[in-house]
């Protein structure tokens, strides 16, 4: 393989779409060396055919916002890979939405889905409408047009999608009515991150923060470290930073710091249970802004406009907010406050110089599709809950989940593991994704 002329290739094709050829470069430049150990990968075109999505559906979404304005927005379908099993992956909201950025996070998902152990293909989806300032009815009136025509090509065994940034269980509710009312008949299993009281799994909306902190905890232990009264700062104030402030603070660490598009909140004595449960009110009034924080509990919380997370001294980073918000910039900062570990919880959170100058600088590492793999492995455990039509305990589901982390860090472990002992969780996890995928491409023939 060689990895300039692909992604010279690959960029030819799909010129300026940054997102998308970052992902795909970080991917390569970890799996050349074990690439080229094998000549049948080479000879059936696998990395040429594995770095395009298989297909992509682009659709107009209209709707009537709340002044009776006729709106019209951009919605997709990314269905990546399907060589381990039907596509599987989040719907994302978001200004910023684009072809690239849905591109690179179904590309990440393929990756991701083949470490759960679980037979989930990658997928991903979303629109370009913005949430922030949008009332409870325009959501619903979004969600019901976005289905009108996502609902074609979806299906319980064809493609499942879930929430991601901007879609949470309200979004997936709103979904998942509609295309239940357009299908006539009950599908179960069409959508994950249900209702607990309609086929959703206990566990789901917290699954992709506790199951980071549970690869924390590995990586750690691993390193001869413990949690226990660390300090850690968390970007953003969502889904995904929400679980993971619960259960860094049940495992003994303080949560100092959390963020968002306006600014940071230090939480110097470490975030209460009053104020987790807060980041929920923050999450659904769709404000967007942090500072809501500090405002209701101003002893507690202190704001500062225009920083970030990264500006508050941890001992460890979780990016858990945006794809490449976390720059070289902030690594060093990061670095000469006393941080020595950094776990992307969101996708792509780094950019590639702060992971090199993270890997360079002796702190410990660890990318988001290992990462934050519990989020959507606890999605497959709901599909699996649903064809059984049955519903497990929280602890089947923990227990479950923490058996995935283990086992994807002893994936990083076994790939990642380098010749002075220490480990290149980035390695580890794209070389374990990769030879799974790799290897179901090459059995099911060209295709
Ligand atoms: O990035 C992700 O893994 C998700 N947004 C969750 C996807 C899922 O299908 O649960």
């Amino acid at each position: 393989m060689n990895v300039e002329k692909i992604m010279a290739d690959l960029e030819a094709k799909h010129p300026g779409e940054s997102e998308y050829l970052q992902a795909v470069r970080e991917v390569l430049e970890s799996i050349e060396e074990v690439y080229n150990q094998h000549p049948e990968f080479e000879k059936a075109k696998i990395v040429e055919r594995m770095v395009e999505p298989e297909r992509i559906f682009t659709f107009r979404v209209t709707w009537i916002d709340d002044k009776g304005e006729v709106q019209t927005n951009l919605g997709y379908r990314v269905q990546f890979n399907s060589a381990i099993g039907p596509y599987k992956g989040g719907l994302r909201f978001h200004k910023a939405v684009t072809p690239s950025m849905l591109k690179f996070l179904g590309f990440e998902q393929t990756f991701k889905n083949a470490l759960t152990t679980l037979p989930m293909g990658g997928g991903k989806g979303g629109s370009d409408f913005d949430p922030v300032g949008k009332s409870d009815a325009e959501i619903m009136r979004f969600c019901q047009a976005f289905m009108l025509e996502l609902r074609h090509n979806i299906g319980p065994d064809q493609d499942v999608p879930a929430g991601d940034v901007g879609v949470g269980g309200r979004e997936i509710g709103y979904l998942n009515g509609m295309y239940q009312k357009l299908a006539r008949r009950y599908h179960t299993g069409v959508l994950t991150g249900k209702g607990e009281t309609w086929g959703g799994s206990i566990l789901r909306p917290e699954a992709t923060g506790f199951g980071a902190l549970y690869f924390v905890e590995h990586v750690l232990r691993t390193a001869g470290k413990d949690i226990k009264d660390k300090k850690v700062a968390l970007s953003g104030f969502g889904n995904v930073a929400w679980g993971a402030a619960i259960k860094a603070t049940e495992l003994g660490a303080k949560v100092v710091a959390i963020s968002g598009p306006d600014g940071v909140c230090e939480i110097a004595d470490g975030i209460t249970k009053e104020m987790i449960d807060y980041m929920l009110v923050m999450r659904a009034s769709n404000r967007n802004k942090v500072q809501d924080m500090a405002d209701k509990f101003p002893k507690a919380a202190k704001f500062t406009a225009g920083k970030k997370a990264w500006s508050i001294p941890c001992d460890i980073a979780l990016p858990c907010a945006f794809q490449n918000e976390l720059s070289e910039d902030d690594a060093k900062e990061l670095k000469a406050n006393g941080c020595w570990c950094c776990c992307e919880v969101s996708n792509m959170g780094c950019q590639p110089g702060a992971i090199h100058y993270f890997q360079n600088n002796g702190v410990l590492f660890a990318p988001g599709k290992a990462v934050n793999a519990g989020g959507v492995a606890t999605s497959g455990l709901e599909m699996t809950q649903n064809a059984a039509h049955l519903s497990w305990s929280a602890k089947e589901v923990d227990d479950k989940l923490h058996w995935i982390m283990e086992n994807i860090h002893e994936q990083c472990v076994k790939f990642g593991t380098q010749a002075d002992g220490t480990i290149d969780y980035v390695k580890g996890a794209n070389i374990a994704g990769f030879m799974k995928v790799a290897q179901a491409m090459l059995e099911q023939g060209v295709i």
